[in-house]
């Protein structure tokens, strides 16, 4: 695929493997025959980066400046989007063919930096992508861990972390800024000065880390665009250390303090892992955050120094937003104004109006767990003097609640900054925004009438939704090459720059020969997705079957349980009833559970049970299969989604906030079998009921039931011995037990917290509807056809879309 105007990067694959074959000498100082997979790999990965970094950048204009702060950027493996974004994949592709290594091959190499959990820091990825195709001036802002989350394996069927050592072969993407270094002060001590009238404040003392960026190049598509994506590392200030004990030769001792400042930038934290009040979160919270902002105002003033004059920092936001993605970098708004009223002497409600007008803030959940909050006492003594204005900004916000507000009290309690010895993220970041943002619209209205109820009455200018998107290029141009062609043969290659175009693909919807093509295709997706999976896990799939795919993180509300249930109840009643026939179906799934998230690890080792039974009796084998595949990531995504035939998306109604897999499945031409939930509920509405299987309970009941207080989750337990309580008797009497024991805690959860999740609850409406959608592929005509509508009306959910939406109306820019 070519793009048009694309700069020439190389002239020919004769061009190409010379600049290849050169890069190889001058990286490794040997031929390419001379070198294995990986340095070759390595080279090419090299040579792409070079160009990306001197592609032709239009970063000096005068534009806005979006700064995207994120503490995730789970951007996967980059090579062959760099490929796909400047245009010459098929002419790398033939160049290596002739070199004699496939370009798969050394794409496979590619290191999948886990730099972040799911779906956040994955759209965080996919914003930057879209803001470089756009041209717009869009800066990521992050962390650089030392090793990225962990990495799955499966052992005895349960999930082993293991250390994600992704820098372990160098990163050839990175370069190190250390002239563009900044420190970063914690802890210590606040002195007041006064000179006459004049008083200010510094902090003294405490520990400084110097906090180094590493630079990666984000190209957009056409090449046009080269933007920079920032990752944060802590380093000591100084080369100090405790001299005494190198002297006395207690080097652990006299290298302690180094040790302490990496740390900071050393592990991601899993999201779900009870974060609150480690103090090394907070610190990589609040490197980021300074470390960018120092670096955002220092580029700005050298820019605009001269033409604004005494009246510079008022400007600050004409030229300048900043966007935090979550409540992690909420510390945005209290840090700008402590540099603004502390080093450049701006008064303190300039200061917050100039932070307002600046920052605004995506909220990703409305799990109220998941809302951040630290211990006050942590906060302030880790950082003293930020602390003071976020006192001082409570203080004047209560001072300045309307007193006649209808429930003032309780109003106040759900929206101050400080409140019960905590200090409250998300109330902090809603009171520093000038634009409050949801992930889709049904999130959007939850926030409004539930999560921030309280600000969104006392205003709603603020709110807005904009419902999340995906790369195209990425999860079906690269993901699914065999697809994408087709695509491409079909309508051209315009849709690669615009979604949109995919629309077209409704001609062919009914078309035998496209329909012919793309089940071929889609053969051929899950030929490879069997092979991997077979090679990763000894399990053998048959490809003639469906594929019936859940990947996400394992999460209580995900509800990973009810699809084992319905695995479960195929099962029993294949063996109870030998004229029931469901539709050969392998079941698979994948995803990590955070490291001390006991129930969702368990569900993990509950699948790889059921895998175990399943897989292994002959009586059941053939029309049902199971497999888990370890340590998702970008890269194992992007083979499971182009193979996938049902996407399960079944998280109870009015928990999942959006989702993304939703939209990259069916994009790729997967069917929805999903709860009216998140972005769901978008899907729905593009693709008609015709299109998506949608089944459960919805919003409005799940809140009707809970209100009520009259549902005995184990009433249907006791009213169904044969299938649904049969199901959570297998749990504990041995069927599962032969891998790695039974399931009683999964039991004891279900009863103890009534079934919270609704599993039970959905289970009837689940399994029916599945049965009903997986008949359905045995017309594939029909199927094929709803596949590729499927991917005609999907152009909406690329991020493209997004993000023209956020500079529209929260960015304020022409995208
Ligand atoms: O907005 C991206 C993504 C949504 O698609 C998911 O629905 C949502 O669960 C996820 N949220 C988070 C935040 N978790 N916490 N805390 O990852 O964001």
């Amino acid at each position: 695929m070519n793009t048009d105007n694309k700069p020439q990067v190389f002239k020919d694959a004769t061009d190409f493997k010379t600049q290849f074959c050169e890069e190889c000498e001058s990286i490794f100082s040997k031929t390419y025959d001379e070198l294995n997979d990986f340095e070759r790999y390595y080279a090419l990965a090299s040579l792409i980066a070079g160009k990306a970094r001197n592609a032709k950048v239009d970063g000096e204009n005068d534009e806005k400046q979006v700064y995207y702060f994120s503490l995730e950027f789970l951007i996967g493996p980059l090579l062959d989007n760099y490929l796909l974004n400047f245009g010459v994949r098929d002419i790398v592709k033939a160049g290596c063919e002739q070199l004699g290594t496939p370009l798969e091959e050394l794409v496979a190499c590619e290191a999948d930096p886990g730099l972040g959990n799911g779906g956040l820091g994955r759209l965080a990825a996919c914003f930057m992508d879209s803001m470089a195709a756009l041209g717009i001036n869009g800066n990521g802002n992050g962390m650089r861990y030392r090793y990225g989350l962990f990495r799955q394996e499966i052992e005895g069927g349960r999930q082993v972390e293991m250390v994600d050592n992704w820098l372990e072969h160098g990163f050839p993407w990175e370069t190190r800024k250390n002239e563009s270094a900044v420190v970063v002060q914690f802890g210590g001590q606040v002195v007041r000065h006064q000179d006459g009238e004049r008083f200010w404040f510094t902090q003294e003392g405490g520990e400084k880390v110097k906090a180094v960026p590493y630079d990666v190049p984000i190209l957009g598509y056409g090449a046009k665009k080269v933007n920079t994506l920032r990752l944060w590392s802590a380093e000591p200030a100084t080369e100090d250390f405790d001299l005494d004990a190198f002297n006395s030769g207690d080097y652990a001792k006299a290298m302690k303090f180094r040790s302490d400042v990496e740390a900071i930038s050393q592990i991601l934290y899993p999201n779900d892992a009870g974060e609150h009040g480690r103090v090394l979160r907070l610190k990589q919270e609040y490197l980021f955050v300074s470390a960018g902002l120092q670096t955002i105002l220092r580029t700005y003033e050298k820019k605009f120094g001269k033409r604004y004059g005494e009246k510079l920092w008022e400007h600050l936001g004409d030229h300048v937003s900043v966007h935090t993605n979550d409540t992690h970098p909420a510390m945005c708004g209290p840090e700008l104004m402590r540099i603004l009223v502390d080093e450049k002497r701006v008064d303190f409600d300039t200061a917050f109006n100039v932070a307002r007008k600046t920052i605004s803030y995506t909220n990703h959940t409305v799990m109220p767990e998941a809302l951040e909050k630290w211990p006050i006492e942590v906060f302030r003594h880790l950082l003293p003097r930020l602390y003071m204005f976020i006192e001082e900004i409570d203080r004047r916000y209560r001072d300045t609640l309307p007193h006649d507000v209808e429930g003032w009290a309780n109003v106040l309690s759900k929206t101050a900054i400080l409140w019960d010895g905590q200090v409250r993220m998300a109330n902090l970041s809603v009171i520093f925004a000038h634009s409050v943002n949801g992930v889709s619209e049904l999130h959007t209205g939850i926030l409004k009438a539930s999560t921030l109820h309280e600000f969104y009455e006392l205003r709603p200018d603020l709110f807005n939704n904009k419902t999340n998107g995906i790369s195209h290029r990425r999860f079906l141009g690269n993901a699914n090459p065999k697809y994408a062609k087709l695509i491409c043969d079909a309508i051209g290659e315009g849709w690669l720059a615009d979604a949109n175009q995919l629309s077209q693909l409704e001609k062919y919807e009914d078309d035998p020969s496209f329909q012919e093509e793309f089940e071929k295709a889609r053969r051929w997706s899950k030929e490879r997705l069997a092979k991997y999976i077979f090679e990763a896990t000894g399990t053998q799939l048959d490809t003639s079957m469906v594929f019936d795919v859940q990947v996400k993180r394992f999460h209580a509300y995900k509800r990973q349980l009810l699809n084992v249930f319905k695995i479960l109840d195929l099962y029993n009643r294949i063996l109870s009833d030998s004229s029931f026939s469901p539709r050969p179906t392998a079941f698979i799934f994948s995803g990590k559970a955070a490291q001390s998230y006991t129930f969702a690890k368990e569900v993990i080792r509950l699948i790889n049970s059921v895998a175990e039974v399943v897989n292994g009796d002959p009586r059941v084998n053939d029309k049902i299969r199971v497999a888990f595949v370890p340590n998702f990531a970008v890269s194992s995504a992007q083979l499971i989604y182009p193979a996938t035939d049902i996407s399960e998306q079944i998280s109870w109604a009015g928990s999942e906030a959006s989702g993304t897999s939703n939209m990259k499945l069916m994009m790729n031409g997967a069917i929805t079998l999903g709860t009216y939930d998140g972005a769901n509920v978008e899907i729905c509405d593009l693709v008609g009921q015709d299109n998506i299987k949608i089944f459960g309970l919805r919003t409005e009941e799940v809140d009707a039931l809970r209100a009520a207080g009259n549902y005995w989750a184990w009433d249907l337990y006791n009213n169904d011995r044969i299938r649904l309580g049969r199901i959570i008797d297998e749990l504990t009497d041995g069927t599962l037990a032969h891998l790695s024991g039974n399931f009683e805690s999964i039991r004891d959860e279900l009863s103890i917290s009534n079934d919270h999740d609704l599993v039970l609850k959905d289970f009837y409406s689940y399994v029916d509807a599945w049965d009903e959608l997986a008949q359905a592929y045995g017309d594939r005509r029909a199927w094929n056809k709803a596949a590729i509508h499927n991917t005609a009306r999907s152009g909406y959910f690329s991020s493209d879309r997004t993000i023209r939406e956020y500079a529209r109306d929260i960015w304020h820019i022409d995208a």
